[in-house]
């Protein structure tokens, strides 16, 4: 995404959260909820650091910071690369990560939003953003041609940490979910796939965001269109994780039933939780699985221009980190 524009604050909701009819009024104008404090400060900082704790074990942070600053210490990689994963995999086991999502005021907010039946996914993301990597922050998209099954489907985003705009939050195009899905093109970003914003899409609606802070929960349907901002600290990783909902009885798709890139199975991911109250949690639920349907995507941008891109990017992150004096942690 380009910075040509200004960002406006978001609207807060978590005050109508108990308000279900007030609640999807404005999500159906808006676009977005921004509930700030739905969530217990302490159960989301538990959950960093647990995330932070399997980064460390897979080498990736400074073992000379504080161990909840998420100071970086290795080269960055970009999701979908072998190195990203051996620290992925670490973290896509925490039972702390996934049974986050069943907090009751994460659960009641989400059933007042969508409907008494809402239930998360059991796909889980986690996003580890390496600063300084513009190249490979999230572009605008709309959720649902990566997911598909029902356009109803909701995310929620939330930021495990406090996230000012400098660490690279998430921005909403206000109202954008009134356009129906957009023609796409290719990304190095998360999702790896980019919308192509029409211009009179661009005219009406503006970008929103905010200083996100542990507790907070961002809330948007899978049409509307949303981008990370760049993780400009320089050294810090940007943490967060979503989760996705719907109601039973709408369709989804097989890969929002499986761990984020398929690469481990449940077993595999519940063998050291010490509860299985979250495990397998779907399979009693009621909902239809419908084939992935093959995305059509505008290459604006051959596989090796990406690349080029990217290693540009990358020559251009290592000379300014080299200008950088030390900091101490
Ligand atoms: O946190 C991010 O950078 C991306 C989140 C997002 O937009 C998504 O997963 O669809």
């Amino acid at each position: 995404m380009t910075y040509d524009w200004a960002f406006l604050p978001m609207c807060e909701s978590t005050s109508i959260v108990d308000d279900p009819v007030a609640l999807r009024a404005r999500l159906d104008e808006d676009g977005y909820l921004y509930l700030p404090k739905l969530l217990d400060r302490e159960d989301v900082l538990a959950v960093r650091r647990d995330v932070l704790r399997a980064l460390g074990d897979a080498g990736w942070t400074d073992p000379e910071a504080l161990p909840m600053a998420g100071r970086v210490g290795t080269e960055p990689a970009r999701e979908g690369d072998p190195a990203f994963f051996d620290a992925l995999d670490r973290v896509q086991k925490l039972e702390s990560l996934h049974t986050l999502a069943h907090q009751p005021a994460l659960v009641g907010a989400m059933q007042a939003a969508l409907g008494e039946s809402a239930f998360p996914h059991p796909l889980k993301i986690a996003r580890l953003v390496f600063p300084d990597f513009e190249a490979i922050s999230t572009p605008p998209h709309q959720d649902y041609p990566n997911n598909q099954g029902t356009e109803k489907l909701t995310a929620t985003w939330v930021p495990l940490g406090d996230i000012t705009p400098e660490l690279g939050g998430l921005a909403i195009l206000r109202g954008s979910h009134r356009w129906g899905p957009l023609p796409l093109t290719n990304h190095l970003g998360a999702g790896n796939r980019c919308a192509m914003l029409p211009p009179d899409m661009l005219e009406q609606c503006r970008w929103v965001t905010t200083r996100f802070e542990a507790g907070d929960v961002l809330v948007f349907p899978s049409l509307t269109v949303h981008a990370a901002l760049h993780n400009l600290s320089g050294m810090f990783f940007r943490l967060s994780i979503d989760f996705r909902w719907q109601l039973e009885g709408q369709a989804l798709t097989e890969g929002c039933l499986e761990p984020h890139f398929g690469r481990l199975t449940w077993e595999e991911i519940y063998e050291q939780w010490k509860s299985d109250e979250f495990q397998y949690y779907w399979r009693d639920l009621d909902y239809e699985v419908v084939p992935f349907q093959e995305l059509e995507i505008i290459e604006t941008l051959s596989e090796d221009e990406l690349i080029a891109g990217f290693l540009q990017q990358q020559a251009r992150t290592e000379a300014r980190q080299a200008q950088r004096p030390p900091v101490s942690s």
